[in-house]
């Protein structure tokens, strides 16, 4: 039969030629049609001749017309056996062993009319081989098989003729056949079956998609003269809906789905989904489950997400800050976010329980949420704002992306709570009703959130040019006062704030006035009386000045005043006081061995005994050891040590440090000893701290110290650093780790490497040269321009103070370095530390003010420290939260923790307010109780160093005597 790319077309084969074939056979004794069989003993038709007896054999052999079909080139494929002349005796010199085949184009049947040189000559066809041997050793004729091309073909039809000159052929089959690409399908596109051209070149052919396909690129293929298909070029797509199964598009079956054209398979359906019908192009969500828009088909069905668990409240004052857990159940989706609605309830009791019928209504706009109230992504937020002693219902719900398809599944988790009592919010509008020469009247509004009943109101002035140096305080009952008494065509400053029993709220924003100025428009009766006034004030004035002078002068002499009281004013500049000694800066001597030898002793190294390397510093070892020098006592020291192989800089850099220290000279900053610098190795000697620095200290110690305890230290450091301060040095390292502390748990500034003078030139802060900041305890405006300053120091001292109180906890634990700075940026700072203090807590906020001029300055904070010592009972009171992870850094602008507002009112607060009041809200501690502390009592609390336990009684019995007597002094 004939291969699947061949197309038959004639004539002669095996079985399917049965009968006469009516071929032309001339002349009539050449080629006969004989029926024979074959080697299997088939029957068969076969044309055969074997004149080799005779001489000049022509014998043709014509096949019927055959139809050209489509075909350009036909291929003619002859079977036939042909014996050689040897094997046949006696015929030599006529028999032959080829014949020829030969060609008749024509457009139509010619039947039996046959003309010789008509025919074209395709080839002489010879025989391979004439006999095989059989096994039994006969010789039997083998069937050669031969095939040539004949084309390009242009007719209807053709014949073929077998010319024999005289050999002895048996033609047992002749197939006339051409080739073609047959039908297929190739990427899912069908290729007919094509003819291909007789010349050399390809056939392009272009595809058809299969049914439900789509092109994805025109398929093409093309048709090779051989009848190949070759390169294929483009492609179908199945549908959605439908997947590719043996070169065919076929429909999803029930429960799969295919949402997009491709030759993926048909996918499963995801949880909670199915599809019911074949052919789909998605699987829809089983009840009460859905799917958000922008889901992918593959993703399962969702709800939405169960309650949150766990709330917790924790309220400060008008704020309450909200925890809650994650839900049990997050609807299977990841994109939970939560929403804090709140309520104003009525009808409800303190501890939640419901009294009867419960009102609620939303809360007022000016509630603040921290960090929102919706879209949150943490468990956590800060409620501010809030009314006082008012009962708020929160309801905290957890949504997801298909929460807003489900309003019925909705759920939240409820709180109720009732707020504390709090100080009043700032007065803000102050409006002036009359002015006259002397007086003003003045009127204002009742704060915004008042927070309880208003007891009175507290109005400050001063002159503007005196600065705060010396001001009037007046109390108000009503929203309106007339100051009297005021100096004519004067700018004044005024603050007002507003007081209820939960105490001072912060003042208000600055207020200017003028008084009038003089009229000279004096009527004539009057001014003689005017005249007299005026003659009276000159003289006034002079008799004033002349007094001013008197005692100026004895002042001088005498020398009574300390010269730290002179800057007991309330201002923020920074006073240089003349007569204190300041710091000079290494760096700006041009031999920097210069300085040091202006500034540290010289030691012998043979007076000095190493005992133990106790750690490492920056330049090299760190050692305890001995220093005898002669005629004194044996001491024991600390010796940092700069190791071999320095350059000219770091013995440089590692001097300068002692250059610096030996500058000062306090009880609060680390003594140094000397320096070796003309032996090897070179080394700084300095007082021994027995237990090491004060991060470490801590932290081994975790809660074993008093609150007085601990305030002793801070107010150590918080003194040496009033001295570094005093002297201009500002320290830019101010960390526990650079703290030392000695035997008797006095905490000493150490580590004056990193810093530099501070010069009267405000660009010196920006040209220091580069080297590493420590983020975590540095004020932002030091680490966004480089503006270091004492009150850059302040700041670090908050963040030391933040990590005695925590025992040397890592300030803001693992945040990174980024994170820190813009989460100082944004306003948060760190929560109180577990039981701090809430006075302490107060003075951390007040040293993290973002307006360095508003953060209080060493001296303040020394006497605040001061003050806390005397009244150990002050410390009870504690800040309420307990330390927690970083997204519960409280923002300093909703977390109304005290009420005062700047350090600046926190001071007036103590300064101005009778005893019991001073002590902010100390309620169980009255002054009598504190007159009575006895040193014994103090040493019971902690105090334990001689010298300030005497101050404190005898601060105390003053206090004491005061109290009786009227206000505290200032
Ligand atoms: O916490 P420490 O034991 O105390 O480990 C460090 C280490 O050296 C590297 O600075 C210790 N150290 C530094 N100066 C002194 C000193 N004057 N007295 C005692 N130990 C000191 C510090």
């Amino acid at each position: 039969g004939a291969n699947k790319d061949e197309t038959l077309i004639c004539c002669l084969y095996s079985k399917a030629s049965q009968g006469e074939l009516g071929w032309i056979s001339y002349p009539s004794h050449g080629w006969e049609e004989i029926s024979g069989v074959d080697e299997h003993y088939t029957p068969i038709r076969t044309f055969q001749v074997c004149n080799v007896m005779e001489y000049s054999q022509n014998n043709w052999l014509r096949t019927n017309w055959i139809p050209r079909q489509s075909a350009q080139k036909i291929y003619v494929e002859l079977k036939f056996t042909l014996r050689d002349c040897n094997s046949i005796p006696l015929v030599l010199g006529t028999c032959k062993e080829t014949f020829n085949l030969l060609y008749l184009e024509t457009d139509d049947d010619q039947g039996s009319h046959f003309r010789e040189h008509q025919f074209s000559k395709i080839d002489t066809i010879a025989a391979d081989e004439s006999f095989t041997q059989t096994d039994l050793g006969d010789r039997i004729l083998k069937l050669n098989t031969e095939v040539r091309e004949v084309g390009p073909l242009t007719k209807k039809g053709f014949y073929l003729a077998f010319q024999d000159v005289g050999a002895c052929v048996a033609l047992v089959s002749v197939r006339v056949y051409f080739k073609k690409c047959p039908y297929t399908v190739r990427n899912l596109a069908t290729f007919p079956d094509t003819v291909p051209m007789d010349s050399h070149s390809l056939v392009e052919v272009k595809g058809l998609c299969v049914n439900h396909s789509k092109e994805e690129e025109p398929p093409r293929m093309y048709c090779s003269t051989e009848g190949e298909w070759l390169v294929p070029i483009g492609k179908c797509l199945c549908n959605p809906g439908y997947e590719e199964r043996s070169n065919t598009c076929q429909m999803c079956r029930a429960g799969f789905y295919k949402s997009a054209l491709g030759n993926l398979e048909c996918s499963k359906c995801p949880p909670h989904s199915f599809s019911h019908h074949e052919g789909s192009l998605h699987c829809g969500c089983e009840k009460n489950f859905f799917r958000a828009e922008g889901d992918p088909a593959s993703m399962a069905c969702t709800r939405p997400p169960s309650a949150p668990r766990n709330v917790i409240s924790s309220i400060n004052e008008t704020s309450v800050i909200l925890d809650w857990s994650w839900p049990e159940d997050t609807g299977g989706r990841r994109d939970v976010t939560f929403t804090v609605l709140c309520k104003r309830c009525r009808g409800v009791t303190a501890n939640g329980s419901n009294s009867g019928t419960q009102r609620c209504e939303p809360c007022r706009s000016n509630v603040r949420f921290l960090p929102r109230a919706a879209g949150l992504h943490n468990t956590t937020v800060t409620v501010g704002d809030l009314l006082a002693h008012t009962n708020y219902t929160f309801e905290i719900e957890a949504l997801n992306g298909v929460s807003a398809l489900a309003p019925k599944m909705r759920q939240y988790a409820a709180v109720t709570i009732t707020t504390n009592q709090a100080a009043p919010s700032p007065v803000t509008v102050i409006r002036k009703e009359k002015t006259s020469r002397n007086s003003v009247s003045l009127s204002w509004q009742e704060p915004e959130r008042p927070n309880g009943i208003i007891l009175d109101y507290e109005i400050k002035y001063y002159e503007k040019e005196e600065q705060e140096t010396s001001y009037t305080i007046l109390r108000a009952r009503g929203c309106n006062v007339t100051l009297n008494g005021l100096k004519s065509n004067t700018a004044y400053l005024l603050q007002i704030r507003a007081r209820t029993a939960a105490g001072y709220g912060a003042s208000s924003p600055t207020f200017q006035f003028e008084t009038s100025p003089d009229s000279f428009s004096i009527s004539s009766e009057s001014s003689q009386v005017v005249l007299i006034a005026i003659s009276a004030a000159v003289a006034i004035i002079l008799l004033t000045v002349l007094l001013y002078v008197l005692i100026g002068r004895f002042c001088c002499r005498s020398k009574s005043k300390h010269p730290d009281e002179k800057r007991l004013h309330f201002g923020n500049g920074h006073l240089r006081l003349p007569g204190i000694r300041t710091y000079v800066d290494p760096h700006t001597y041009e031999d920097p061995s210069q300085a040091v030898h202006e500034f540290a002793k010289e030691l012998d190294a043979s007076c000095i005994a190493i005992d133990k390397v106790v750690g490492a510093g920056e330049f090299g070892e760190v050692c305890s050891g001995r220093l005898k020098l002669p005629s004194k006592k044996e001491i024991c020291v600390a010796i940092k040590t700069l190791k071999g192989g320095y350059t000219d800089k770091q013995r440089r850099d590692f001097l300068a440090e002692a250059s610096i220290m030996g500058q000062f000279d306090h009880p609060n900053i680390i003594r140094l000893e000397g320096v070796v610098t003309r032996s090897k190795p070179v080394m700084i000697v300095t007082e021994y701290m027995e237990n090491g620095s004060l991060d470490s200290f801590l932290r081994k110690h975790d809660a074993q110290f008093t609150g007085i305890q601990l305030v002793g230290m801070l107010r150590g450091i918080a003194s040496g650093m009033k001295y570094l301060s005093d002297m201009g040095y500002v320290h830019r390292d101010l960390a526990a780790r650079n703290i030392l502390v000695n035997s008797n748990l006095v905490c000493k500034v150490s580590d004056f490497g990193l810093s530099r003078v501070l010069e009267d030139d405000p660009e010196a802060a920006y040209t220091t040269r580069g080297g590493k900041i420590p983020i975590r305890w540095t004020a932002p405006e030091a680490i966004a321009y480089r503006k270091f300053t004492s009150a850059s120091d302040a700041w670090s001292y908050g963040i030391v103070l933040w990590e005695v109180m925590s025992y040397g906890e890592r300030p803001y634990w693992e945040m990174s370095n980024q994170d820190v700075i813009k989460a100082v940026d944004e306003g948060y700072r760190l929560p109180p530390p577990m039981d701090c203090p809430a006075t302490l807590y107060q003075l951390m906020l007040d040293c993290w003010q973002k307006e360095r001029n508003n953060r209080p300055k060493f001296e303040q904070i020394v006497s605040i420290l001061d003050k806390l010592i005397r009244n150990p009972g002050s410390l009870k009171i504690t800040a309420n939260t307990t330390s927690r992870p970083a997204n519960l850094l409280l923002d300093r602008s909703s977390s109304e923790v005290p009420s005062m507002g700047t350090m600046g009112d926190w001071m007036d607060g103590m300064r101005t307010l009778p005893c019991k009041e001073a002590f902010s809200g100390v309620s169980y501690s009255s002054c009598d109780t504190l007159a009575k502390t006895s040193t014994e009592d103090l040493k019971k609390v902690g105090v334990t160093i001689v010298g300030p336990q005497k101050k404190i009684v005898s601060s105390l019995k003053a206090l004491d005597s005061h109290t009786k007597n009227g206000p505290v002094p200032v």
